[in-house]
């Protein structure tokens, strides 16, 4: 599908009123969105486990008024909120074209996430991808003609794209792809349902997310993929990503475990070195981010493990394992690794399957 396919022509604006609700979670990327041209379009593709737990809740009241400007207000959770009014006029200004009816209605946004508020995890990817769908879910409202689900799904992706990057892979579960490629079916304009095998061993694999730092971004999402401009290593690393991601295909059919721990781990340490070799240059991780890598990795020499990790652009540790092996890693997480959390705090996950409508 192509951008135009997206720009909603003709609707049917005589309804008043309405709501909508949707919760959607957050996702971990395997290999890493890091770079990104105009418009939100990625510089090398990326792929990532939808999270279950970890996720926004959305609901939007809309009302009939003239159609001179946007007009919306926000609430998070339950107190009204001016901090992401910047982020989400921005958002309406690049879906307008695709959601004409946005200039119709006044928009009561009523937002909540199920993970902690300032806990340093990644909410844009959840929030804008529940926003867009809830946006969806007025269009649907709106047009006579029955979407089909793949429409729907592709759009959504496609507006939560325009909201923040990894938005878009949050829509579907349990593997998405986004940014095109040579070896799964893709686009740079939407995440789609990752097409490959995936063998048992990786099935419900469970994330356990270490809060080693739950202050502000250091460096906002926007500012990271601006230092990829010139970067001098920036060629390479959209190449490799090209790269890992056609290994990861193959090692996700064939189960191959330890493979799969080299390119994650590889993974996370190069968007971490990345930043560390721009300029301006930055260290996101903290001495407990490495306290706890050194541990995984002793843990899973010993035990003969499979656990890993991996790291979004931040100090924050994200703990991969199979879930057969919950109940051990667990174990291990409790005993030797919560001492590196800020206050003992960890949120326990696993993969999912996507977005959930509440109300239509
Ligand atoms: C990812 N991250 O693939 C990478 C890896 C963080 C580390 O995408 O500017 O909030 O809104 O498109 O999606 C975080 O950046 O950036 C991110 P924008 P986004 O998940």
């Amino acid at each position: 599908m192509v951008e135009q396919d997206f720009i909603l022509t003709s609707y049917n604006n005589a309804i008043d009123s309405g709501k909508v609700k949707w919760s959607s979670p957050s996702n971990i990327a395997l290999v890493k969105y890091w770079g990104k041209r105009e418009h939100q379009i990625p510089e090398n593709p990326s792929i990532s486990f939808t999270l279950s737990n970890c996720k926004t809740v959305t609901e939007v009241t809309f009302t009939k008024k003239e159609s001179d400007s946007y007009s919306f207000e926000v609430y998070f959770e339950g107190e009204k909120n001016e901090v992401f009014k910047p982020k989400i006029q921005t958002f309406f200004e690049r879906i307008e074209v695709y959601v004409p009816f946005i200039k119709d209605y006044h928009f009561k946004i009523e937002t909540s996430n199920t993970f902690p508020h300032s806990s340093g995890i990644a909410s844009s990817a959840s929030g804008m991808s529940a926003l867009a769908l809830c946006f969806m879910s007025v269009e649907e409202k709106l047009t006579e003609i029955m979407m089909s689900k793949d429409y729907f799904n592709k759009k959504a992706s496609f507006l939560a794209r325009l909201g923040s990057g990894s938005a878009c892979r949050s829509i579907e579960g349990e593997l998405v792809v986004w940014g095109q490629n040579k070896s799964t079916e893709s686009s740079d304009l939407y995440g789609i349902k990752f097409d490959g095998e995936v063998h048992p061993n990786f099935k419900n694999y469970q994330d356990t997310i270490l809060l080693v730092d739950k202050g502000e971004k250091q460096v906002s999402s926007t500012v990271g993929h601006q230092l990829m401009y010139g970067h001098p290593f920036a060629t390479q690393r959209f190449k490799q990503a090209h790269e890992n991601l056609a290994n990861l295909k193959a090692i996700l059919a064939s189960g191959d475990q330890k493979a799969f721990i080299n390119i994650i781990e590889s993974e996370a340490l190069t968007l971490h070195a990345m930043m560390m070799t721009s300029m301006p240059y930055f260290i996101l991780m903290k001495p407990n981010t490495l306290q706890i890598i050194n541990k995984i990795w002793n843990y899973r020499n010993e035990n003969d493990s499979n656990v890993c990790f991996t790291l979004d652009a931040g100090a924050n540790v994200h703990v991969l394992y199979p879930e057969i092996e919950k109940e051990s890693v667990l174990e291990f997480i409790k005993n030797e690794l919560v001492a590196y959390c800020q206050n003992g705090h960890f949120i326990t996950d696993h993969v999912g399957n996507g977005a959930e409508l509440i109300k239509k």
